[in-house]
């Protein structure tokens, strides 16, 4: 479906939601379209180009409307972006304990593209948001009925944010044109921030003097306390997601493998949060009393994730093999899931752990 591969996991065809396999995201430092993570809340819009519109209005001293040639008009910029959804690594939050509602999404919720497009910032300029403003709404056109009540996907981000200069209106991916299940023919990408903000079908831009009401941002994607209660969908309730933070995760070899004793390569990508970077991978194969440091390969850009691997030891028997990403301020992962666990499985940024037969 939608020109994926035939080894995407997938989680669901109506909306349709599909996982990387692990091999798609080892030792790739662009994933390729064909295997790009996709995440939909509704039914994926059919825009032709030539029908495309954006308006930008809300606080702004000239509200704009622009269709593709307008928008190319501004200068092009591609920046090399990570796209994580929250709900990566949900599979070892709901291991600890259920979720309900959500899919048990593995490790394959990310992918990375090299985006072209102009930049959000230069767009706002034209339009001159007024002193008030302190957000920018994305609005699509595809209608959820996840949402409580049902309603067109949309959600915020931080005016500041929006004007840095890698925030694009992005309409390639990898050299092609953004195809339709991406967001085509436009969609925002954020860099450095959960998938959800990278707004996909992008129909308006509303700058405003608080977030976006929409479903997404004031009642979803907020990381919920473990006692609170998800269906109660209380608006504003929580911690309202945006930044990712550092996380890892081994994508060779794979929990259950057999393999041979003596060396093993372990492989897999790490992510560090916004203005951050990976400074260091660790890798144990005795569940973490010992330590290996991983070769990291140097990133394809301040927003890309690094791929790294180690070769360990390993002993017959079995191996608990885990991770741990350190970013550039000494900062690194906690150890496991249980602590972390809540109610929505969003952000696992625990160790990844796998244990391994060896022979
Ligand atoms: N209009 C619209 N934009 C959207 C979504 C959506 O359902 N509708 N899903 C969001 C989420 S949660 C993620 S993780 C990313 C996934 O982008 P992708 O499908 O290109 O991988 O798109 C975001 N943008
Ligand atoms: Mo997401």
């Amino acid at each position: 479906m939608w020109d994926k591969t035939a080894d995407m996991i997938i989680h669901g065809e109506d909306p349709f939601n599909a996982e990387s396999p692990p091999a798609a995201l080892d030792r790739t430092p662009l994933t390729d379209v064909a295997s790009f993570f996709t995440r939909n809340h509704g039914p994926i819009p059919d825009i032709a180009a030539a029908d495309w519109r954006l308006t930008i209005d809300g606080q702004v001293d000239r509200p704009l409307e622009l269709d593709l040639a307008a928008l190319r008009e501004f200068e092009e910029h591609s920046v090399v972006a990570t796209m994580q959804c929250a709900g990566n690594r949900r599979a070892a939050l709901a291991a600890v304990r259920a979720i309900d509602g959500e899919d048990p999404w593995g490790g394959g919720a990310i992918s990375t593209a090299s985006w072209a497009g102009v930049r959000l910032r230069d767009v706002l300029e034209q339009a001159r948001p007024s002193g008030t403003a302190t957000d920018v709404s994305f609005e699509a056109p595809d209608v959820t009925q996840i949402a409580r009540p049902p309603q067109t996907y949309g959600s915020s981000i931080p005016l500041h944010k929006a004007l840095t200069a890698d925030v694009l209106l992005v309409y390639g991916m990898n050299g092609q044109a953004l195809p339709r299940v991406h967001g085509g023919p436009v969609r925002v990408v954020v860099p450095g921030y959960i998938g959800a903000r990278s707004v996909k079908w992008l129909q308006r831009l509303h700058v405003q003097d608080e977030p976006s009401d929409n479903y997404f941002q004031h009642t979803t994607y907020r990381l919920l306390a473990p006692e609170d209660d998800p269906s109660a969908g209380r608006p504003g309730h929580g911690i309202s997601l945006g930044p990712f933070v550092l996380t890892c995760e081994i994508v060779h070899p794979l929990h259950g493998d057999q393999v041979s004793r003596g060396s093993t390569e372990v492989r897999g990508w790490a992510v560090a949060g916004e203005r951050r970077s990976v400074a260091r991978v660790d890798v144990s194969a005795d569940g973490g009393t010992t330590w290996r440091q991983a070769v990291l390969d140097q990133a394809a850009g301040p927003w890309a994730w690094t791929m790294w691997r180690a070769d360990i030891d390993l002993e017959p028997g079995r191996a608990d093999v885990v991770a741990r990403a350190w970013d550039d301020t000494g900062a690194t992962q906690p150890e496991a899931a249980a602590p972390i666990w809540n109610p929505k499985g969003y952000m696992n940024t625990s160790w990844p752990r796998i244990s391994l037969d060896v022979t």
